[in-house]
């Protein structure tokens, strides 16, 4: 493939001086990684030296929004450029979710290698496998996966930590696969004679839940949904990190010499934490600062073995997160309890699945020494719903009419050269609920839901049958709703939202609130 490549007329940054030659791209995206749970945003007991260091070397955005307060539409958005509002079946996805990207869709992967970049995929996925759902068979190559959306090479969790399978899917089939140990998973109803994290709380030596999380046992932690078998393929949650990181610096070897792009997910720091034991019982936030120190591990492992083979210089890491944060959710990790005055959303309203910021404004920082100057801290407004129209444009790149509908070309933004802001952001609760951020104002829909989220985590959701309206300029406490003396804002930012949600370009060209 990469042979194919360099021979193609494409590749002719020599006349273009902003493109000098093509960088490797790395995405690390981290999971429930909050705006406030970096050292270097401000993070309290915990040190992450690695990502300090990127961040020296780089932009540390301080304006940044995740499209999503959970990870399956988060993730949908950003790697489609389509809000995943529009399309039905986006919500958090089960374990055997059918693949919820199709095939004849065009992705980031699709975009990086139409330009002639090697293609990999590491760790949480969580966007489905498969043609249907539950009716995957585990135990034999997947019929749609990962190389259909553009990936050369994938090694990933289907879904997440808390949910089965748990086990690992190499190129579309089970890694490691034990035929002694065939696999089959439900998320309807037990495999007969099998425990579960209800019927045998004793079984659970690694961790217990707090709330839901009660189904099949693996490695001593209950999880969602049912599954039996896997043998010697199911994976160690303390290893988990290893095993994606080696995988991934194994590729980063193996393509050296042609362009890559990586999109690296992390597992931490979702729930179920249990990282390695050189990371656990070290940090005295307990168990989520032991996750955040491991997510920090393995952002040291890719900067090294880039600096290794040479490949710092062009390489553009960009580093975030598909949602914001949440402590205790769902496993008795003593979270909450062990904060000793950290605040994972950097004092940010709400958290994971609301609509208030601490949902969906993340960290990122983007790093690419060859072109990027370095730069402490830049507040412009952003949307990773951008970034694929942003790397197209890097790569020069035209994407098929209808690819990628919401997402624009904001390459200025994230290189740094440019601090125009995103005129408006468009954020999603876990619910569904819309916000409209710009620059000044925050504006959340009126939706119906409850004030907190029902089934464990104690977050505000920001839900609330009338509008609200924040002035995010005066400070970022969303405490004071001014919508009531300032009906002409709601109605022009619900004006901007309506006009999204149509897609109707040309009248927000008009109203000159394109992005
Ligand atoms: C919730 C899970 C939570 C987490 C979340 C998705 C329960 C009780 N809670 O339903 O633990 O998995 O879904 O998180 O099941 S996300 O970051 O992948 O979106
Ligand atoms: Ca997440």
């Amino acid at each position: 493939m990469a042979m194919a490549v360099c021979a193609m007329p494409f590749f002719a940054y020599a006349k273009d001086a902003k493109n000098t030659q093509r960088p490797n791209v790395i995405i690390i995206y981290a999971d429930d990684l909050g705006y406030g749970d970096l050292e270097c945003y401000g993070a309290k007991n915990v040190t992450t030296p690695n990502v300090n260091k990127l961040a020296k070397g780089g932009i540390r955005f301080t304006n940044v929004h995740a499209t999503a307060a959970t990870s399956t539409p988060s993730r949908y958005s950003m790697l489609t450029g389509e809000y995943a509002w529009r399309k039905p079946g986006t919500d958090v996805a089960a374990g055997n979710a059918g693949m919820i990207i199709r095939p004849e869709q065009y992705t980031m992967a699709d975009l990086f290698k139409n330009a002639g970049y090697a293609t990999g995929a590491f760790g949480k996925w969580h966007l489905g496998l498969g043609e249907k759902s539950g009716e995957q068979d585990w135990n034999a190559p997947l019929p749609v996966g990962l190389d259909d959306l553009g990936f050369d090479y994938s090694y990933i969790m289907a879904a997440t930590a808390d949910r089965v399978p748990c086990v690992f899917i190499e190129n579309g089939r089970v890694a490691n696969y034990d035929p002694t140990a065939p696999i089959e998973v439900s998320y309807k109803a037990n495999f007969p004679g099998e425990p579960t994290g209800r019927s045998n709380p004793e079984l659970l030596y690694n961790l217990k839940p707090s709330h839901g999380h009660d189904y099949s046992i693996v490695n001593g932690i209950s999880r969602i949904g049912y599954m039996k078998g896997g043998g010697k393929a199911l994976w160690k949650d303390e290893n988990i990190a290893d095993s994606i990181t080696a995988h991934a610096l194994t590729f980063i070897e193996q393509h050296k010499d042609e362009p890559f792009f990586m999109y690296f997910a992390t597992n931490d720091v979702h729930v179920p934490r249990f990282p390695h034991e050189r990371f656990r019982g070290k940090n005295k936030m307990g168990l989520r600062g032991d996750a955040i120190a491991q997510f920090d591990w393995s952002v040291g492992q890719l900067l090294d073995q880039l600096d290794r083979l040479g490949l710092s210089d062009n390489t553009l890491i960009l580093l975030s997160s598909d949602n914001g944060p949440v402590v205790d959710d769902g496993y008795d990790d003593r979270a909450k309890e062990l904060l000793n005055g950290h605040s994972p959303t950097g004092n940010l309203r709400g958290g994971k699945y609301s609509a208030f910021e601490g949902g969906t404004r993340v960290p990122m920082i983007v790093r690419w020494p060859a072109r990027i100057k370095p730069a402490a801290e830049n507040d412009v407004l952003m949307s990773q719903i951008d970034w694929m129209a942003s790397f197209a444009s890097m790569l020069d790149q035209n994407m098929p009419k209808g690819s990628a509908p919401d997402s624009y070309n904001r390459l200025s933004n994230l290189l740094g050269s440019d601090m125009t802001d995103r005129p408006w952001v468009v954020e999603q609760a876990a619910d569904k609920t819309l916000s409209l951020r710009t620059k000044k104002w925050k504006y959340i829909e009126p939706s119906e839901g409850s004030p907190m989220i029902t089934w464990g985590p104690e977050v505000e959701t920001g839900y609330l049958p009338s509008p609200q309206l924040y002035d995010m300029s005066a400070d970022n406490t969303e405490q004071a709703n001014l919508a009531e003396e300032n009906p002409r804002v709601v109605y022009d930012l619900e004006r901007v939202l309506r006009l999204v949600r149509a897609n109707n370009r040309q009248k927000l060209k008009a109203l000159n609130a394109k992005p």
